[in-house]
């Protein structure tokens, strides 16, 4: 037989790491609330049977607020499935059971999983058989992120389908709501929302806005329903009432074990209170961040690149170019095997370390739960410039890659800060731009490499904030006032088989990537920066390449950056096809050396890697902004990044020139610059005072009608 079935609950209580479990999948896990945006399914054997699993973004309840919880509801109630695997946290138990509730309200065949058991403080127990018989639903107690409770949940989940008829015992509070009246009032209307009628009625009570609006109802109808707000309130207290009588006995003392109770919870805000600490966090995320960078871009990362380095040079670039010409191969076929696809393809590969380092860094600061605070902590900083904490997850996965993280920006629910966030997203140093950094920061900076790259992420995200308060003032992308409620998830360790997961994953994704579009991209470039439209094969002749014709056409355009040459476009143009081609393409073309030359080419390759941070977004990051916020956005993206590219970097190369051939003039124009900052926040600072001044008239003046709100914000 082949069953359809959805895992559903509440963000974070582990329904991917349940999913992939069962699937042996590979998907997104994190430690904070909103991993998962889109429904994905796999199918898996189980016994005899098949099993076409669907893991949905978590939600609290089916009265919806985000985009991805309407993607779960939706699926929820299409009825497209045969059972609901529910996951509920054992230490979160009485908030997740509400979805539960909702869910059998609905009558739909249910499975509970209460997960997260490795967390329960030592010395209590779950009496799981309570809360089975309470709710008449199979409970299966387990911890999806370390032991192999699958195979029992699995056999239960198929016990559970092929039982010929499952009875749904009726909730006894829903016995104290006027049911029966309200369906009366709603009878003819209700084949527009399908035949569950006692669920429909429900719903109105608690004036859910999906079902009024599908209902349609007549204002004399809506007068019969009475005040809906009352009604709405009074059902959730009576979910929560009987949600405590389930509850309350069902996580007792287990005599057995001794330890002391409370442990990891006094250790999580003991370390809360120094990473939360108003003065220390920003100074210790930044510290963070700096060791990620030195570990991964000097100590380690740069011994592993140097080992694969040396690797390819040894056992493949030299034998085969020696081999080949040895056979008497044709010099064109040398060249482009050797010097195209080796150079070029290894040129990337021998990052891989530095990728995957960074991607674990990264996974550790996600799965640690430390991401939701850096968002919480910043949530003050970004609220003023018009975003929420929220977007600083997504800015910081930003830092793996753009065309992803930008589809987390769906957990903000104002539709503004939302789009916002999906144009400052690219912004942030993707890691496909980390090799082009790696290599050229490397060759022109030598021990001061990895603060450079450091730079360039710093750069990225001082521009992205930058931007974002620049939006505040466009009156099309002005967010709106939102309270933001946030949850702290606890710290969590990753285990060692997922930190293995997570480095094999990234390893293959970077090499087949490599594989394909950099070996693409190779082969494509040297051909066309190898062959004249006349005269074939330019290798020892006076022929223009091809790409040296149409580069150098672009080419003058970037003068006034400092890397106005053919071989500079060309590997720019890559990059639009992968980040990564920038470097493949360097490489293919004679390496760094040969394109940032004249009498500084180390701040020539300054300010090409400037351009390359912040310029156009690879094609698949421009079709993400496309799907999320539509053409247009992805239009304005598009010209905004290449204008702010073009600008950064022509401010970087000027203001370089000039501290380089006149340290005179350099001091001068830093003290210029000094005095007009100090002058702006002196004006900024009279502004305030009036403000303040304008709320003393006791708000009698046009002012005032204005301006106290936002002081009092
Ligand atoms: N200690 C412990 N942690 C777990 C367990 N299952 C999952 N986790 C962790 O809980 C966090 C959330 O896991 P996910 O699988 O991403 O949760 P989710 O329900 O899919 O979350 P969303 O996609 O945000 O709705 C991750 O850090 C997991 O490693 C478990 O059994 N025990
Ligand atoms: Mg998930």
């Amino acid at each position: 037989m082949e069953y359809n079935i959805a895992l559903v609950g509440n963000p974070n209580v582990g329904k991917t790491s349940l999913y992939n479990r069962i699937t042996h999948s590979l998907e997104h896990v994190g430690n904070w609330h909103g991993v998962t945006v889109a429904e994905v399914s796999k199918k898996a054997k189980v016994g005899n049977h098949t099993v076409n699993l669907t893991d949905l973004p978590g939600l609290y309840s089916l009265s919806v607020c985000s985009p991805e919880e309407g993607i779960s509801r939706d699926r929820i109630l299409s009825r497209n499935y045969d059972l609901i695997i529910n996951v509920c946290e054992v230490n979160n138990l009485s908030r997740n059971l509400y979805l539960t509730l909702q869910l059998l309200e609905l009558g739909v065949p249910v499975v509970l999983v209460i997960n997260m058991m490795d967390e329960l403080a030592a010395g209590k127990k779950l009496d799981a058989e309570k809360i089975e018989n309470a709710l008449n639903v199979p409970v299966v107690p387990m911890s999806a992120k370390y032991k192999d409770d699958v195979d029992r949940l699995m056999s239960v989940c198929i016990e559970t389908l092929s039982k010929p008829e499952r009875v749904i015992r009726p909730l006894e509070y829903l016995d104290k709501l006027p049911l029966d009246k309200v369906r009366a009032t709603i009878s003819r209307n209700v084949d527009k929302v399908g035949p569950n009628l006692r669920w429909t009625a429900l719903k109105v009570l608690e004036n859910d806005e999906f079902i009024l609006s599908e209902l349609g109802l007549t204002e004399r109808q809506m007068a019969d329903l009475g005040d809906l707000s009352d009604s709405q309130a009074h059902v959730a207290q009576l979910r929560y009432e009987y949600i405590d009588k389930i509850t309350c006995g069902a996580i007792v003392s287990d005599d057995s074990v001794k330890h002391k109770i409370g442990r990891a919870k006094s250790g999580t805000s003991r370390i809360d209170r120094a990473v939360l600490n108003k003065y220390a966090a920003i100074p210790v995320f930044l510290l963070i961040m700096a060791l990620i960078f030195v570990i991964t871009f000097g100590v380690a990362g740069k011994f592993f690149t140097w080992l694969l380095e040396l690797g390819i040079e040894k056992l493949v670039y030299n034998p085969l170019s020696g081999w080949l010409t040895g056979t008497g191969c044709p010099a064109w076929i040398t060249g482009l095997l050797c010097d195209g696809i080796v150079n070029g393809v290894g040129g990337i590969l021998v990052f891989l370390p530095q990728v995957v380092l960074l991607f674990f860094f990264l996974a550790l600061l996600e799965d640690s739960g430390y991401i939701s605070r850096v968002a919480f902590m910043t949530d003050g900083i970004f609220r003023k410039i018009g975003l929420s904490g929220k977007s600083a997850f997504t800015l910081l996965m930003g830092f793996g890659c753009s065309a992803t993280a930008l589809l987390t920006a769906r957990g903000l629910e104002d539709e503004k800060m939302r789009k916002k966030t999906i144009l400052l997203t690219p912004f942030m140093s993707c890691s496909a731009r980390l090799p082009v950094y790696s290599a050229i920061a490397g060759a022109f900076f030598s021990a001061g490499a990895p603060f450079v790259v450091f730079f360039m992420y710093v750069l990225g995200a001082a521009v992205a904030l930058t931007a974002a308060a620049v939006f505040e003032k466009i009156k099309p992308l002005k967010s709106g006032e939102l309270s933001f409620i946030m949850e702290m998830p606890p710290y969590r360790l990753p285990t060692a088989e997922r930190v293995l997961q997570i480095i094999l994953n990234n390893a293959k994704v970077f090499v087949i990537r490599v594989g394909t579009t950099i070996f693409a991209l190779s082969v494509i470039v040297w051909m066309l920066s190898n062959f004249s439209l006349t005269s074939g094969y330019t290798e020892g002749t006076d022929s223009v390449s091809i790409l040296q014709t149409l580069g150098g056409i672009i080419a003058p355009v970037f003068a006034p950056l400092g890397f106005g040459n053919w071989k500079a476009v060309t590997a720019l143009l890559s990059g639009l096809v992968a980040k990564e081609g920038v470097i493949s393409s360097i490489d293919g073309l004679g390496g760094v050396h040969a394109i940032f030359t004249g009498a500084y080419p180390a701040l020539s390759a300054f300010a090409f890697m400037v351009f390359t941070l912040l310029y156009v977004p690879c094609i698949a990051t421009l079709a993400a902004i496309k799907k999320e916020a539509g053409f247009k956005w992805m239009i304005f993206s598009l010209v905004l990044q290449t204008a702010v590219a073009y600008s950064v970097a022509l401010v970087c190369y000027t203001a370089g020139l000039l501290v380089l051939s006149n340290v005179g003039m350099a001091i001068g124009v830093a003290a210029v610059a000094v005095v007009t900052i100090a002058f702006i926040f002196i004006i900024a600072g009279k502004r305030k005072g009036r403000r303040k001044a304008c709320r003393g008239c006791g708000g009698g003046c046009a002012g005032c009608a204005i301006i106290p709100k936002r002081i009092d914000e």
